[in-house]
This record gives structure tokens, sequence and C-alpha cells, in this order.
């Protein structure tokens, strides 16, 4: 069902607010860079925090909490998920666990954390335990990366009002969980990945281990929130949230999954616009990524982020190097098939569209009106693709879909006619001849018609002769 326009404002602005956050961002960027060129944040149709990724069958999962549009608090209702296998055209799989998919919880869909294991897809999220008022750990289990989500166990898995969970399953086969805000806390896991042996160990905050807090505040040490844990090599790392507010990005390693750790400084200082951050760390494909979220958005801060990513490489002794925001973002690992069917909602940019669940599976892209465009990265066209095809369908009179190169206004390589349909998920497949589209290109979808909303798309699909 179409609902009004949650955030029609906050995108009509998108391209103002990105020079402004080009500038803020990255000293040595370019200051003034055409919207079309910026990859970061990578997600701009609702507002995102706290990233967790996971590397599954050559995909990058990205977990995410949703903080809804206007938000003065921490307003989170629900996760979501993304995934790419590029690194900036990024697939919106909806909302696959929320607060309500645990019958115990209450509100705060705050920073979790999803690991997989024997094929099966766990994820460690902070709540509110409605019973007792405190934030909680519950962790939901899944058959796919994308879902659906259910209650693992149909209680917390752990509670002492601390949060942001994260999971780390080590070489020798024992899963740890970290959690904690003001504390920072581990239990092993079993093999189950639903329950544990032993009880919370709290670990100590030392200046040695996590570096000291300059100011008389009752935290002694850097460590505030969001820990990381995960091994490389023989050296184990726990990235975490330091120091309040604003928060940047630290870390310290250990010889072991439980210590002793040492304090090895700042990874991505305080920037951004958003007084919190909260870093997820992945190799794939070769080369490394940090993601991160910022308040880079139109409408963008503290309580409306958005997640962001780049590309890094290790220094030569395993420490990390300074890692600043940018809105140019990691380059693209690969190209994009345009010969494979395309999800209209895997987006490297756009303007002035939002997603929905699509009645035949999936989500689809909504809220189009005159003008609006996605941008889709790198499509790989080679010798030249002579048609497109695309699901879509209209409860009004439809529109025109065009297909155009290099940015929203680059050349028209084909244009499809959408009639209406009679429903916004009454789907019909149209078809139009395409003519040089060829080698590398970043492709336009552009929308164009009369006044109002136009028609959705679900995916989209080149063919050769
Ligand atoms: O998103 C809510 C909270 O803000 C998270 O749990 C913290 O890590 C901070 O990012």
């Amino acid at each position: 069902m179409k609902t009004p326009p949650r955030s029609r404002r906050r995108t009509a602005a998108l391209a103002l607010a990105v020079a402004f956050a080009a500038a803020a961002l990255s000293p040595a960027a370019d200051p003034s860079p055409s919207p079309v060129q910026a990859d970061n944040p990578i997600i701009q149709t609702i507002y995102t925090a706290d990233p967790a990724p996971l590397v599954h069958d050559g995909r990058v999962y990205l977990y995410t909490g949703h903080d809804e549009d206007g938000s003065t608090w921490f307003t989170m209702k629900e996760w979501r998920v993304w995934s790419s296998d590029d690194m900036v055209n990024w697939t919106d799989h909806g909302s696959p666990l929320d607060v309500g998919t645990f019958a115990w919880a209450r509100q705060d869909a705050w920073a979790g954390q999803a690991v997989e294991r024997n094929g099966r897809f766990y994820w460690y999220v902070p709540v509110v335990n409605d019973a007792t008022g405190r934030m909680a750990i519950g962790v939901a289990v899944a058959d796919s990366p994308t879902g659906p989500f259910r209650d693992a166990i149909g209680r917390p898995l752990v509670e002492n009002g601390e949060i942001d969970p994260t999971v780390f399953i080590d070489t020798d086969g024992q899963a740890y969980l970290y959690w904690g805000n003001p504390n920072l806390w581990y239990v092993k896991l079993n093999a189950d990945m639903v329950s544990y042996s032993g009880s919370a160990t709290r670990i100590a905050l030392t200046a040695q281990g996590f570096g000291a807090r300059p100011g008389g505040t009752d935290r002694p040490t850097l460590y505030e929130e969001g820990p990381w844990v995960y091994k490389r090599g023989s050296l184990y790392y726990m990235v975490f949230s330091a120091q309040c507010c604003s928060e940047f990005i630290a870390y310290s390693t250990a010889p072991g999954p439980t210590g002793p750790w040492t304090y090895r400084g700042t990874i991505m200082p305080t920037q951004g616009g958003s007084f919190t951050n909260h870093a997820g760390v992945i190799d794939f494909e070769g080369s490394s990524y940090f993601f991160y979220h910022n308040g880079a958005l139109p409408g963008g801060g503290g309580f409306t982020r958005s997640v962001a990513v780049e590309r890094f490489a290790y220094n030569g002794d395993g420490t990390f190097p300074r890692i600043d925001m940018t809105t140019a973002g990691a380059p693209q690992s690969g190209t994009l098939d345009p010969y494979a069917r395309q999800e209209a909602e895997t987006i490297a940019w756009q303007s002035g569209v939002e997603t929905e669940p699509a009645s035949e599976g999936g989500m689809n892209v909504g809220w189009i009106e005159n003008g609006d465009w996605i941008k889709v990265e790198g499509v790989a066209f080679g010798a030249g693709a002579s048609s497109f095809t695309a699901r879509v369908a209209s409860a009004t009179a439809g529109g025109t879909l065009e297909l155009r190169l290099g940015g929203p206004n680059g050349t028209r390589v084909g244009a499809c006619s959408v009639p209406g349909t009679g429903g916004w998920q009454t789907w019909t497949s149209v078809t139009c001849p395409v003519s040089g589209a060829t080698g590398t290109q970043d492709l336009y979808l552009r929308f164009t018609g009369g006044s109002g909303y136009l028609f959705n798309v679900d995916w989209w699909r080149c063919a050769v002769r």
C-alpha cells in the first residue's frame, strides 16, 4: 500500500547537502563533487545506523539499524538488511527483524551483529526487555542471510542492562559474545549459538588495554560502546566506539580472544555530524573495508544517521591506518551484469525514490515522481545491449522509464513506456529497444511523466539480439 512519502523533502534536498557533506567530511576531496560521483552514504532511501557487515558466498550482507525520520532520540523500531557483491551497488532486502519479532521486547532496535554457523544465520541485538525495562540481548535465527528471522529462544539470551553485542567465532570453533556500555563483557557461546557456558565475564577496562580517557569522568578508559571483535592471522582485534560525546573509533589488540588487550589508538577521528559512530570491519575479495555511520544525508545528525564505507589497507605490522570519512566511498569491486535480472532496489545512488515490500517477493522501488532517478554503477554492457525489460506497476497513468548513461541527463539509450496497470502491486513487464549502451558505464534509470506518483519498478534486465 502506498502511504504518504516519509522523506520526500529529504531526498529532494540531496544534491545540495551532498556538496556540503563533501566539504565537511573530506578535506582532501574535490570540494564540489556532483552527487552522481558520490557513493557515501551507501544507503540514501532511509536513515541507517550501526553497520554490521557479513561476508557470505561472495556477497557482503550488511545488517543495520533504522533511524526513523525526524528522530530526536535513538527511535529505532526495526533492523534492516542490504547486500552487495561490488561494494557500491547495494540491494535493499527490507526488514526481516524488528522489535515485534521478540514477544518479550518493548522498544529500541539498537546495534547488533549477525554471523553464520553451519548454514544458519544468528543475529544478536540489544532491545528493551518489557518485563524489566532494561536492555537485554536477544538472538534471532534464519536459514538465509536475508531472513526471515525468528526469535531463537523466546527470551533474552543475556540481560544486564548493557548493549551492543558483537559475536566472534574463533578458528578453534569457540564462539564469543562481547557487549557493553559502560562496561565490557563476554561469554563463551555454546556450539548451538543460542546458549552459553559459564557466566558473563567483565573485561578489565584499564588504560593499558583501552586508553585513558581525558577529563575526570566516571569512565576511566576510552571504551564507550560498540565493540567489534575479529582475528587476523594470530592477532585479535577489538574495534570500538571511544569517548563520548562525540565518539571516535579506536582499537585494541590481544594475543587471545579474552585478552590481555593493548590499546592501539585511533582509527577514525570524530567526524561527520553524528555524535555516535559505530564500526564494522571485513575483508572481501582481497581488500579490507571499514563500515561506519555519520550524519551526512540531508536532515542527518546524531539521531538520523547513515552508513558509509571506506576501503583501507592494514599497515605492514598489522596496525590500522587512519581512516577518514569520504563522500567518494569505496571503489567498485567488479562490475554489474545487466544481462542478469537486477532488482530495481539495487542502487548506488538515487534521487527521490523509496522502497517497499513487493507482492511478487523482495522489495520494489516506489514513490517515483517526474525527474527522479536511480544510478547503477559500473554496468558491463560489453558489445552492447539491444533491449531492456522492466517489471512495473502503476495505479495511475504510468510514465516513461528512460535509460541514460553517465548522468541523469546523460545520453539517452532507451525509453520504455509504462502503462497504468490498475494497482501499485499489479505487475506487468515492458520491453523497449536499447541503442548505444556498450562497454562499462554508469546506468541511470530516469523516470518521467506527469504529476504525482508515476509507477513502481520491481526488477529490470537487458538483452542482446
Ligand atoms: O543506535 C543506537 C546506539 O547508538 C547504538 O547501540 C550505539 O552503538 C550507538 O551507535
